[in-house]
């Protein structure tokens, strides 16, 4: 889009306020991948000038809850962006806690979410719904309807925020569910992003997923999903009192592709956690070059009660250290990974990460 196409989108702005209508024109299709322009925003140029457009042409929506922005809330700026928009809308989130429910429907593809900075603690997207909370039905809500935040649309990235779910439980109480992210769109990338919550925090649902520098804390199952998702550079801390796990990878047939990697995470916190709990037969979770704290349990991996699964659960350690980083404690049937045998999860490629990540 030209210089000219955009001051034309100002203009409209003008006149019919905000929401910004795309250049009918001269509308092209989003890229078809993510990359570090999509996690900036020329926070300057976007408050001096009127124009909501920056200088790569996306959009921007500023939320500030102090009233300076677009909107007040994040939901707001979400409903600002025009369905089946085609191009990249950034939303810039100003420091503060937004307490509320926040949903990304699919049809709103191409969304960032970019905080401050420095600021990625005091940017903060926070609920309370836990599973056992009542729905407008009078049902029951259930762990998928309590994210603080879902993202159902491809192509979302975030950086800079923290997604919070407030539900304290002390090693899973029946109801006490409470997720503070769930992301089922396909291709998105989280960087320097702070997910926390108790139990099932992280509802890495269904698609391809990347987890840069991020920090994601929990207790019980705190990243759970049927995900290909990989978490490079992670901090992923318990707050287990006694026990939980981390993750609960979701896999039924050995054909899919999907599975969590960890890579060069750092595992730490408290209480005695597992790496790994199988969620159907052929759950999938790898963990290489990671530094295991003495959180880790012994025994390392769960069978979830099911013996069967023993023989069909993919999980591996390639090359962690660490005082949980034994292995001599670990089930027999973990696996102690190869170089060879760990080198499929261990970059991008195992998310088809070239296709849709330009980094
Ligand atoms: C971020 O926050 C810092 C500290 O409050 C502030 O100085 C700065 O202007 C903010 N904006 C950007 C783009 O860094
Ligand atoms: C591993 O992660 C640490 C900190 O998260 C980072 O400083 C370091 O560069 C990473 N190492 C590799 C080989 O990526
Ligand atoms: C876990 O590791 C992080 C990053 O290295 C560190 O800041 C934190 O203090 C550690 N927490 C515990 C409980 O060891
Ligand atoms: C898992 O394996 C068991 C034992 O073969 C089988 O009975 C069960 O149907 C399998 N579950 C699924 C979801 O395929
Ligand atoms: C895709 C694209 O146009 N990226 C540009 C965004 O703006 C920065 C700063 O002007 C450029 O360096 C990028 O090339």
């Amino acid at each position: 889009m030209d210089y000219s196409c955009a001051l034309v989108m100002v203009v409209a702005a003008f006149l019919c306020g905000f929401p910004v209508g795309l250049c009918e024109t001269d509308v092209v299709y989003g890229k078809n991948f993510i990359g570090w322009d999509d996690m900036k925003v020329d926070e300057h140029k976007t408050r001096l000038s009127t124009s909501t457009v920056d200088y790569n042409q996306s959009r921007v929506i500023i939320v500030d809850k102090n009233g300076g922005g677009d909107s007040v809330t994040v939901q707001g700026a979400i409903d600002m962006v025009p369905e089946n928009n085609k191009q990249r809308v950034k939303i810039y989130i100003l420091p503060g806690i937004y307490r509320e429910k926040v949903i990304i429907p699919s049809f709103k593809p191409y969304i960032s979410f970019i905080g401050n900075e420095s600021q990625m603690s005091n940017t903060i997207i926070s609920w309370k719904n836990k599973a056992s909370d009542r729905d407008s039905n009078g049902g029951s809500l259930g762990t998928y309807k309590s994210a603080s935040v879902t993202i159902e649309s491809d192509y979302f990235c975030a950086t800079e925020v923290t997604f919070e779910n407030t539900v304290i439980t002390s090693s899973g109480e029946s109801g006490r569910q409470a997720v503070a992210l769930r992301i089922s769109g396909d291709k998105a990338m989280f960087y320097k992003v702070k997910v926390v919550g108790a139990q099932d925090t992280l509802l890495d649902e269904t698609g391809s997923h990347y987890f840069y520098q991020c920090h994601i804390q929990g207790s019980v199952d705190f990243i759970f999903g049927k995900s290909r998702s990989l978490y490079r550079d992670c901090l992923i801390q318990s707050t287990a009192k006694k026990c939980g796990a981390i993750a609960a990878h979701h896999r039924d047939s050995p054909d899919d592709n999907t599975g969590f990697s960890f890579v060069n995470c750092t595992i730490n916190g408290t209480g005695k956690i597992y790496l790994g709990r199988a969620w159907g037969n052929y759950s999938r979770t790898i963990y290489s070059n990671c530094y295991l704290d003495n959180v880790v349990t012994p025994a390392g991996w769960s069978d979830w009660n099911d013996p069967f699964r023993q023989k069909t659960a993919v999980f591996g350690e390639f090359q962690c250290w660490g005082a949980g980083a034994d292995t001599s404690g670990r089930v027999p049937w973990s696996k102690k990974l190869s170089y060879q045998e760990a080198k499929p999860f261990l970059d991008m490629k195992f998310i088809d990460g070239e296709q849709w990540l330009r980094l």
